[in-house]
């Protein structure tokens, strides 16, 4: 297998990753502006395939039309120069004072409507530039103080959104699918649709549910104590994994964006394995970009972000290759059998088996002996992750 990146790998990045000039609460910019044109060579010569953005990373908030045009042009001719492409675009409804109390759900409708125009407009870019993803972060869709924001109208609100925006879509004949990113907190105190569930059950009260699934980060469910292989296994089982951010998070505390890899290593493992080895027949389960979401550390320099660019994409083909050798190994397969991780899969009732047949079977209950069933047997899950632990670090 080859560590060394090419497009089949479908890597690609945010402009605002790479682009970060790496101003934080607490301090201004380490780093000068990186052009969008640098960025789409240097992804290319790199081995990406995408870069995303958001309309104000392109071009300013508020921009005349002629240098927004002038900007949409640059990028056109860089992607056709190097072939790159833009599979997901989003819109920023965060950066900009207006949007201090949210965009789908501001408690102001002036604000509510500008954000909606905005995203229209950002729309029709998109489905411009052949992009097939729609990303929608609500970083400001939240509160900090519970007296100040009725969460059921602005539920109420965001599905409104969302409705809307399926109805544009829909009558304009795009070829373009939402994803909802999920994420706890962080700008605001709380943050709607904070995790992976929300947004799923959210989901399922919209008017074209088809057109809307997930977008979820790393290390946005790990602020919240979750378990990120989990959330996306269930937005697949829910067939809602449309797209998703990858990257490093330590635990729970604020929003990391660290490399790939560079957080959680062994939930990293497991998340490539399920992406890469748990689709049907061992295949992979998830066939759309690997978009890193991350932050180049405020430490480094230009040479520093190209560094992290390419360390998130071996990252990924490390982590691939290990799942690889892990499902290979014959030991592995003999201790996937004793844990009987497949038996899960068998439906527990017999085929067409009713309560009744299954309340007229004593040994199921009345014969079945809770005490002595197992005979002092355990599982053998510890020794299972630690084939996968010395998979994952290169001792097997
Ligand atoms: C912002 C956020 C990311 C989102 C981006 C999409 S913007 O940087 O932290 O997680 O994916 O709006
Ligand atoms: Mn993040
Ligand atoms: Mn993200």
């Amino acid at each position: 297998m080859t560590l060394t990146p090419s497009r089949d790998d479908k890597f690609s990045f945010g402009l605002w990753t790479l682009g970060w000039a790496a101003q934080d609460q607490f301090g201004g910019p380490t780093r000068p502006h990186l052009d969008t044109v640098e960025a789409v060579e240097k992804l290319a010569e790199y081995g990406a395939y995408g870069l995303t953005f958001h309309d104000d990373d392109l071009f300013p908030f508020g921009s005349a039309d002629n240098v927004r045009q002038g900007e949409i042009d640059r990028l056109k001719q860089a992607l056709s120069d190097t072939g790159l492409i833009i599979p997901m675009v989003t819109t920023n409804l965060f950066s900009h004072p207006v949007f201090k109390d949210g965009g789908f759900t501001s408690n102001d409708r002036g604000v509510r409507r500008f954000a909606l125009r905005k995203v229209l407009r950002n729309i029709d870019l998109a489905a411009e530039l052949g992009a097939k993803t729609f990303v929608m972060w609500g970083g400001r869709e939240g509160s900090e103080y519970d007296a100040a924001k009725d969460i059921r109208g602005a539920l109420e609100r965001y599905r409104e959104a969302v409705n809307l925006l399926g109805d544009y879509v829909t009558d304009k004949g795009y070829d373009l699918k939402f994803a909802i990113e999920p994420k706890p907190n962080e700008p605001r105190g709380d943050i709607l649709l904070p995790t992976v569930g929300h947004a799923l059950a959210f989901i399922a009260t919209l008017e074209r549910p088809e057109l809307v699934g997930l977008n979820p980060e790393t290390g946005h469910e790990q602020m919240a104590g979750l378990n990120f292989t989990h959330g996306i296994a269930q937005a697949l089982y829910s067939d809602k994994l449309f797209h998703i951010d990858l990257n490093g998070q330590r635990g729970v505390k604020f929003d990391q964006d660290l490399v790939f890899g560079h957080g959680d290593v062994q939930n990293a493992f497991s998340l490539v394995d399920l992406l890469e080895n748990g689709g049907p027949n061992g295949g992979p389960s998830y066939t759309g970009p690997r978009h890193f979401d991350y932050k180049p550390s405020r430490t480094e320099d230009i040479n520093g972000v190209w560094d992290s660019v390419q360390a998130n994409m071996r990252m990924y083909l490390l982590l691939k290759e290990r799942a690889a050798a892990f499902r290979a190994d014959p030991e592995v397969q003999e201790a996937l059998l004793a844990a009987r991780v497949d038996e899960v899969n068998a439906p527990t009732l017999n085929e067409g088996e009713s309560y009744d047949a299954l309340l007229a079977d004593r040994a199921s209950y009345e014969d079945f002996d809770a005490d002595a069933y197992f005979g002092g047997k355990g599982f053998g899950f510890v020794r299972l992750q630690q084939l996968a632990m010395e998979h994952l670090l290169g001792a097997r």
